[in-house]
């Protein structure tokens, strides 16, 4: 038996044994005094007995005074049992008559001997007074009989001690047996149980362990695959080893290169999208296949026969698959549908969603178009499928329906709402079944995941383990969890000199060299705040017209969906405001607001967030927002103050930043004041801590967590899957 039952058991038994040795150091004496008690009683009832029996004669022998007749009576009645003597004593309290065996000590005024016990009865007749006779008995069984009967009890009690110690150790040791092997169970974490099918007495606790060992598996995560190590090789020998190499297929609406006809001939370009900047880097890393929505006026030509080409393409590391949609098709899915319907009703920036019919119907449609392409792409029947964003929340039921074994992760890059706020969309419940083919489904923060698994409480007859964060339909288990996405972090060898920078980018803006630059880089879209931030500089300078000539805020605005009504009013409405405010702070020397509505690449933004003294982030809700961390990676000088909207994802992780609310103009225009008033050693204190933040919590780990995950459901998936044919192929045996 192994030494835990054994304690185990003691713990029954000792408590027992000293139970029943206290109740046996109480009891015996007492039955003791009892027996005795009961044995005296006896031997009295006896003595009257031999009393009445021998009364007749004895009176007359008395009353005749036959001496010789009276010794015979006591002689032949004291034969009988435990008596051993008889004796007669007159009214004048004299031994008259005695057997012989009575003892000398014995008198009529009541003197005993030892082992004796002595009854003196009257006798009478008449109402005259005869005498007394007297009897004495052996009380020498009765200690006899006493010890005898003490010893058995002690007997009994040691064997109930025994046998109740050996119950109780075997039920100690059966019940610590059931219990393992419930904990057993309970620990292997097999979410697709529910909590009904643990043991009544673990049902209290199912919840509580399930959510602390869900939280102990993050921390494990975070802890053994240290964040300082999270580089691209890292990121490949984990697809190596945790994948074996299985396929990696990427699906996104947004493609990463774009190829466009340009008065040079054919350019390639980079979009200006968080999505792009963050899976971008991961497929270098684990060469997949990406599948998107070919969009450049020349990616028809770029492509082969398969609508397939090798990108990058300086050097390539991936296939780009591409996917072609009709003028119609774009206009119901991805504006009509995705843009005018599902971003403003994910995003609370109070621009109110539109739901048609034939945007939903496109939208099921150009689902399907790349769900076919995912099949077709893929070469093995169990790819992994990481699914990007809210254009595609159909697409990972289409594509289990197909490839049962596929694991599909998917990324909402955006915010996922409340379930009140979700809920008038008309097709909520396809929406979300839709999302449940998916293994695992991620979001950027906590706060989204709750939000997801509220509204599938709401809407759709599940279960939900809440602590596990798992949700269970129609015989599929999707994994909820938060993965703050993040960006690679740059090569600092590479980067400019950050004077350099400076001065470049003042020069081409044509500000002097001391001029204070905030700097703000979005795409033109309603939810970043961008007239917000505005009406914010509007008022510094209203307040500190000290700095009016002196300070400049440089909005680089990339143009997005512009064929949407409400981001045409938004151009429109972001290009009066700068007009205005710079009208009203006319200055020789600089525009109060600099506005570039236009696409910049890669190196022209890095110069940008070295050159500039505040980077301006005031989303009014976003996801993440990959704008603040792409400007603390740039700082290798340590220096420039991040304000950023409490509106964003980002905002939970980068606490060194200016928090501010954007709909708070005042509090806007202080904080840039307080920026542009910050002394160089608290700028470098607070850039330092967020630059380590950034650098550690980088894109590859966001990519590696989620990939790790899906390895770990991707193994118990096979493991499943063979405990069910084993069961399958057992049963047909059986039959
Ligand atoms: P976006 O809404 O596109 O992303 P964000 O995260 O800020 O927002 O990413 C924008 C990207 O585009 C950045 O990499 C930025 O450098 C680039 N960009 C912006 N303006 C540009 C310009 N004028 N020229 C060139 N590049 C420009 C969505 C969600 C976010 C989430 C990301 C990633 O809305 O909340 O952080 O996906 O998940």
């Amino acid at each position: 038996m192994p030494i835990r039952p054994i304690q185990l058991s003691l713990r029954f038994i000792l408590p027992l044994a000293l139970v029943i040795a206290l109740s046996a150091l109480v009891l015996l004496p007492l039955v003791d005094d009892l027996t005795q008690r009961w044995f005296l009683r006896d031997l009295d009832t006896r003595a009257h007995m031999v009393a009445a029996s021998i009364r007749e004669p004895l009176i007359d022998y008395v009353m005749l005074q036959d001496a010789d007749a009276m010794q015979d009576l006591l002689e032949r009645a004291a034969i009988d049992g435990h008596l051993l003597a008889l004796g007669f004593c007159d009214v004048a309290g004299y031994l008259r008559y005695r057997s012989s065996a009575l003892p000398q000590q014995i008198n009529c005024r009541g003197a005993s001997a030892s082992a004796t016990r002595i009854n003196q009865i009257a006798l009478e007749e008449n109402g005259i007074a005869l005498g007394k006779l007297l009897l004495a008995q052996d009380t020498r069984f009765i200690q006899r009989r006493s010890d005898e009967f003490g010893f058995y009890l002690t007997l009994v009690f040691l064997l109930m001690f025994l046998v109740i110690s050996a119950l109780g150790a075997w039920i100690a040791h059966w019940s610590w047996n059931g219990w393992v092997s419930a904990l057993k169970n309970l620990l292997r974490f097999d979410t697709a149980l529910p909590a009904s099918s643990a043991p009544p007495e673990f049902r209290p606790l199912v919840g509580n362990l399930r959510a602390m060992l869900h939280q102990m598996q993050i921390e494990r995560r975070v802890q053994l695959h240290s964040p300082q190590a999270w580089t691209p090789q890292k990121l490949r020998a984990l697809l190596h080893d945790e994948l074996a190499g299985d396929e990696v297929l990427v699906v996104s609406n947004r493609e990463p290169y774009i190829h466009e006809r340009s008065e040079q001939g054919i350019v390639v370009r980079r979009p200006a999208s968080g999505l792009v900047t963050a899976v971008e880097p991961v497929m270098r890393a684990c060469s997949g296949t990406w599948i998107a929505h070919g969009s450049g006026t020349a990616d028809r030509v770029t492509v082969d026969v398969h609508d397939r080409l090798q990108v990058p393409p300086v050097r390539p590391a991936y296939t780009l698959r591409r996917v072609w949609l009709t003028n119609e098709e774009e206009e119901g899915y991805y504006y009509g549908f995705s843009n005018e319907g599902l971003w403003p009703l994910c995003h609370i920036a109070h621009v109110r969603p539109v739901f048609r019919t034939a945007d939903w119907e496109q939208y099921v449609a150009v689902n399907q178009r790349f769900a076919d392409a995912v099949i077709t792409e893929a070469h093995t029947d169990d790819p992994v499928v990481l699914v990007q964003d809210y254009h595609f929340a159909l697409l990972p039921r289409m594509v289990r329906e197909k490839l049962p074994k596929a694991t599909l992760i998917m990324f909402w890059h955006i915010p996922w709402p409340n379930p009140e706020s979700f809920g008038i969309c008309p097709w909520r419940e396809e929406l979300l079944e839709g999302l449940l083919g998916n293994t695992l489904l991620g979001f950027h923060t906590p706060f989204h995941c709750k939000n997801f698994l509220e509204t599938v409480d709401r809407y759709l007859e599940t279960r939900i383990e809440h602590e596990a964060s798992t949700i269970s339909y129609g015989g599929d288990l999707t994994q909820v969890e938060p993965y703050p996405i993040s960006i690679a972090w740059p090569d600092a060898d590479t980067a400019p000199d950050v004077v350099q920078c400076r001065r470049e980018l003042r020069e081409s803006l044509h500000l002097p060299q001391d001029h204070r630059i905030a700097l703000g880089v979005d795409r033109l879209d309603y939810t970043k705040g961008i007239v917000e931030r505005f009406q914010a500089v509007d008022r510094l300078l209203e307040l500190r017209p000290e700095l009016i000539g002196r300070f400049s805020l440089f909005q680089i605005a990339a143009p997005s969906r512009s064929s949407l009504d409400e981001y045409q009013s938004l151009e429109a409405r972001v290009r009066k405001l700068a007009h205005q405010i710079n009208q009203r702070y006319s200055n020789p020397t600089a525009p109060s607001i600099v506005l570039r509505i236009e696409h910049y690449d890669a190196d022209q933004l890095a110069t940008c967030y070295r050159a500039a003294d505040i980077c301006l982030v005031t989303s009014l809700h976003d996801g993440m927002n990959l704008v603040a961390k792409e400007f603390i990676a740039a700082r290798d000088d340590e220096l420039g103050v991040l304000i950023l909207s409490q509106f964003t994802g980002a905002a939970r992780e980068l606490h060194e930043a200016l928090i501010i609310n954007p709909y708070h103009i005042e509090q806007g225009a202080q904080a840039l004041y307080r920026a542009l008033t910050m002394p160089a050693a608290e700028q470098r204190e607070r850039m330092r801590s967020m630059r380590t933040l950034v650098r550690d919590f980088n894109v590859y780990r966001w990519a590696g967590l989620m990939l790790l995950d899906a390895a770990r459901l991707r193994r118990r998936q096979r493991v499943t899957e063979k405990i069910h044919s084993h069961s399958r192929y057992s049963l047909r045996r059986a039959v």
